[in-house]
């Protein structure tokens, strides 16, 4: 019989808990990928302190999302979840990779460019390694697939750009990883300023909708979310705002474009945004709910960190040596 392929993919617990846009950009491709490939997915805490996250929260927040990831319909039994801290090699790759990594390629990454002109304060190094750490992330499971929003393109390439010169130096040491975009959702934008992405770091919570916002909240969201000039319901390039809201309707119903088109002909942007504000609650109202659960039983959420960190730093461990072993280092 074939091997599953692997996938591996990671959310930050930045913020506490998931965006639309982590839902449809990741998540529930996630879910959709769990009975046909071997799946490693990670609440990558490390990646979250590129930002200053105070302890307690991050502490909190890392057990919330994994709460919520298992609540959107990852199944502990079929998928390995575990927190990316907890699997040492994470770091040990990631300074290995560094070594293969490019001063001028860091330097080209957008989100560093963003992140470091939002916080001018404080332009870490972290955050100029940070895709380095992700390359080690992927690297380190043999991850065939890697599915991410569209905004994760970038790190992705750097990464197959890591692999490629490695193996260029060393032989076919580590498996070349493939970028997994999903074809509707990939790039969720704020509902305030439509041309910037949506992200839960945003400082106007009303430019984003999060798993654990209320019917009321989402309905409010939506309510007042931007929409363009002109009263036509269609997306277009003069229309991001519609735009966006009418990606967001297919991705929560599974419709097309041309049978929303069709079904909001003749209506307002009021009846759309209200529809569409209907749609996104109904899905994420039960996972709200089951989260809420979950997080609670903190017993239950640590046997699945446990088991799932014992059974990731198993295959961490093995790839981890046969690079070790490549680039020189003696065994001990
Ligand atoms: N707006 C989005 N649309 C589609 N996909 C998205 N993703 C993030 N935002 C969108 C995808 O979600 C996965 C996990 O992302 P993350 O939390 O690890 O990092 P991020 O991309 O930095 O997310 P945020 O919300 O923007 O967090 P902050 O504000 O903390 O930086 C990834 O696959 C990502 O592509």
């Amino acid at each position: 019989m074939d091997q599953k392929k692997r996938v591996f993919s990671g959310i930050q617990p930045s913020g506490g808990a998931m965006t639309l846009g982590n839902y449809f950009g990741a998540i529930k491709n996630w879910v959709d990928m769990q009975d046909d490939y071997d799946c490693i997915y990670s609440v990558v805490d490390m990646h979250a302190i590129t930002v200053q996250t105070d302890a307690s929260k991050l502490r909190s927040q890392t057990l919330d999302v994994l709460a919520q990831i298992i609540a959107c319909g990852l199944d502990p039994a079929k998928n390995i979840l575990f927190i990316q801290s907890h699997v040492p090699q994470h770091a040990e790759l990631a300074w290995v990779l560094g070594c293969y990594t490019m001063f001028g390629e860091l330097s080209r990454m957008t989100q560093f460019k963003d992140k470091s002109s939002k916080n001018p304060q404080n332009i870490n190094s972290g955050l100029f390694t940070y895709p380095t750490l992700q390359a080690a992330d992927i690297i380190l499971y043999d991850t065939d697939l890697v599915p991410v929003g569209e905004d994760q393109r970038q790190h992705l390439e750097l990464a197959r750009n890591i692999v490629q010169r490695f193996n260029g130096l060393h032989g076919d040491v580590l498996r070349m990883p493939e970028l997994f975009i999903p074809k509707v959702g990939a790039k969720i934008m704020s509902l305030q300023e439509p041309t910037q992405k949506m992200s839960k770091s945003d400082p106007n919570p009303g430019a984003f909708v999060l798993i654990s916002d209320s019917q009321d909240e989402i309905m409010r969201k939506f309510k007042r979310a931007v929409t363009d000039s002109g009263s036509e319901v269609r997306p277009g390039d003069d229309k991001p705002g519609v735009t966006n809201l009418m990606t967001i309707y297919c991705a929560a119903t599974g419709k097309t474009t041309d049978e929303a088109v069709n079904e909001f002909a003749g209506k307002g942007y009021g009846d759309f945004k209200a529809a569409v504000g209907e749609a996104v609650a109904a899905i994420l109202s039960p996972i709200r709910e089951r989260a809420a659960q979950l997080s609670k039983d903190k017993a239950q959420l640590e046997a699945i960190y446990r088991d799932g960190a014992a059974r990731a730093e198993d295959i961490a461990r093995r790839v981890m040596r046969r690079i070790a072993k490549k680039i020189g280092y003696v065994g001990k």
